[in-house]
């Protein structure tokens, strides 16, 4: 038997360890550098206990999406976390645990903080993105200044605290071994989660709908939700089995982006489609934290699913009593605005990142909150949840007995409809980018009143948050037009890329008048996409004659 004895390795720093959106995102071929990752996770714990409190004797959660490499990275964080001193370590069996299971296991446990493993929506693979974040004892990703004392930390590190010797953990069997003086506990990934679920909707409701043959197709786009989805919708709630799809997780997603948006679930809108189709279609990403809902023919805004379940919340029993309130991200559409002032329930506009949330949930400010890159959340944890908004829009099938479209068209009827699209100019030289953004930022001052192709703007800025609770300032969260009646643009850069950059442009109008809730998006918002380039000149920055995805 070898011995597994602790040791200390020298190191050096790495440049580019700053975490962005959500975590630190490379391609997996710069993690396989030595010590890379390893850098990271000591960074990590160095900073904890002066950011955060001890960690000596505590418990930690560990797992990922299963993509390419995490079966490698739960090794190495393992043997750092018993070097480093912790008590014990909660690993999803396999090394697997999606975003929202690992938020909920941190949470009922009452662990000191979680660490996940994934690029999220980004493609896999050997030639694909890894990805690494921390989350806080609340179950929810590390607010800035954790995220960025980690990435001043690794910017000076020079050693490492890991163990020589020994063999892998096998992470194949439930129960508890020892390693070095911790405990490695590997639990079931999908228990906790699922017992949360059966805790906040009618699942006896949901049953019934099924019983009565309506059908659902639930694509898992080969990523983590798949198990999650085949227990609950195939095994709780009597879906028949087949109803999930790609249900196996796969290291490369099957060569696909773990993305659920119409330009990446494309097989999904296509089975949706024709009078024979599944009444409900919903898909998730790599990490199982994002969804999309769609109905026969009718695609969903995330923004809009957002604003639906607010308004139908009382309608689920975990939300009978009513929302405290309601947050979404800047870029989101306001139709979740719109809920709020009719509930009497306040609204916050929070930067993009689930991390801003967190705050708010752990106040009791906001109960629902969501994105318009396909994240819906509540307090049920501090993460979005993709399945978690899949079964809350099935609940509310199964208690209204109305179709996705129904209850979408009812609710503009009732509010109005934002229009909204969200174009992305991906793989932009960086310098490009930011050259785009700089010349944006400096036309502020200039743009405030003045009226572009009709449309009067009200105010140009660059968003700022001044966080309610803790008083935390974030600034240059993305640049805003607002015009007269609720039209907006938006654009920002993304923070979760590996390969250049990528400008978002976020556009939305607001139409009261139910005469025109049928217009194809695109032309409703031709004018916005008109006033975006004309502004920040994307065509002349990027030389590119057309954004790359549009969702
Ligand atoms: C994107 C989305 C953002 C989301 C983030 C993480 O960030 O726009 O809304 O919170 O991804 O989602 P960015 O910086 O690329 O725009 V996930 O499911 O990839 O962790
Ligand atoms: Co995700």
């Amino acid at each position: 038997m070898t011995l597994t004895s602790p040791i200390v390795v020298p190191t050096q720093a790495f440049a580019g360890q700053r975490p962005g959106t959500s975590g630190l995102r490379k391609k997996v071929t710069v993690f396989q550098q030595p010590r890379y990752l390893e850098n990271f996770v000591q960074s990590l714990f160095d900073i904890l206990p002066e950011q955060v409190g001890p960690f000596a004797g505590q418990t930690l959660v560990l797992g990922g999406d299963g993509r390419f490499h995490n079966r490698v990275a739960v090794q190495t964080i393992l043997r750092m976390a018993a070097a480093n001193g912790f008590g014990r370590v909660l690993v999803g069996q396999g090394g697997l645990l999606s975003t929202p299971a690992a938020s909920a296991v941190i949470r009922k446990r009452g662990a000191y903080g979680g660490i996940i493993l994934s690029a999220s929506h980004n493609p896999g693979g050997p030639d694909g993105d890894f990805g690494i974040k921390y989350n806080i004892a609340n179950g929810g990703p590390a607010p800035e200044k954790i995220t960025e004392a980690i990435y001043a930390r690794s910017q000076t590190i020079d050693a490492l605290r890991t163990l020589e010797g020994g063999a892998d953990v096998d992470l194949g069997t439930l129960g508890v071994t020892e390693l070095a003086g911790m405990a490695v506990e590997v639990i079931d990934p999908v228990a906790d989660y699922a017992e949360l679920m059966e805790g906040l909707f009618d699942f006896d409701a949901m049953r019934a709908w099924f019983a009565a043959g309506h059908r659902m197709r639930f694509d898992a786009m080969s990523a983590i939700c798949g198990p999650y989805a085949k227990a609950l919708l195939e095994g709780q709630l009597g879906a028949p089995a087949g109803s999930v799809v790609n249900g196996e997780p796969l290291e490369d997603f099957g060569g696909h982006h773990p993305d659920p948006n119409p330009a990446h679930a494309t097989d999904l809108i296509a089975a949706l489609s024709g009078s024979d189709a599944p009444d409900f279609g919903a898909a998730s990403d790599g990490d199982a934290d994002r969804n999309m809902v769609i109905g026969r023919d009718f695609v969903v805004t995330p923004s809009d699913s957002l604003a639906v379940l607010a308004a139908n919340a009382t309608l689920v029993p975990g939300y009978r009593d009513g929302l405290a309130g309601i947050a979404r991200s800047m870029p989101t559409s306001c139709a979740a605005d719109a809920v709020a002032k009719a509930l009497g329930i306040a609204c916050y506009e929070t930067p993009t990142g689930w991390k801003f949330f967190g705050n708010l949930l752990d106040a009791g400010r906001a109960t629902l909150c969501g994105e318009e890159s396909y994240g819906t959340g509540s307090n049920h944890v501090r993460e979005k949840d993709g399945l978690w908004a899949v079964l809350f829009w099935l609940n509310l099938q199964a208690a209204t007995g109305q179709s996705v479209e129904a209850l979408v068209r009812a609710h503009w009827a009732r509010f109005g409809r934002h229009y909204y699209s969200r174009h992305d100019w991906e793989g932009i030289p960086v310098e490009r980018a930011d050259a785009l953004m700089a010349a944006l930022r400096a036309g502020l001052p200039a743009l405030a009143g003045q009226t572009l192709q009709g449309l009067t703007l009200t105010q140009a800025d660059d968003f700022a948050y001044t966080d309610p609770v803790d008083g935390s300032v974030s600034k240059q969260q993305g640049i805003r037009l607002l015009f007269e009646g609720g039209s907006r643009v938006v654009f920002r850069l993304s923070g979760t890329g590996t390969e250049g950059a990528t400008l978002r442009v976020y556009l939305e109008r607001y139409e009261a008048d139910p005469a025109r809730h049928d217009l194809p998006t695109q032309e409703a918002l031709a004018t916005l996409i008109g006033i975006a380039d004309a502004v920040a000149g994307i065509r002349q920055h990027t030389g590119q004659d057309a954004p790359t995805v549009i969702t």
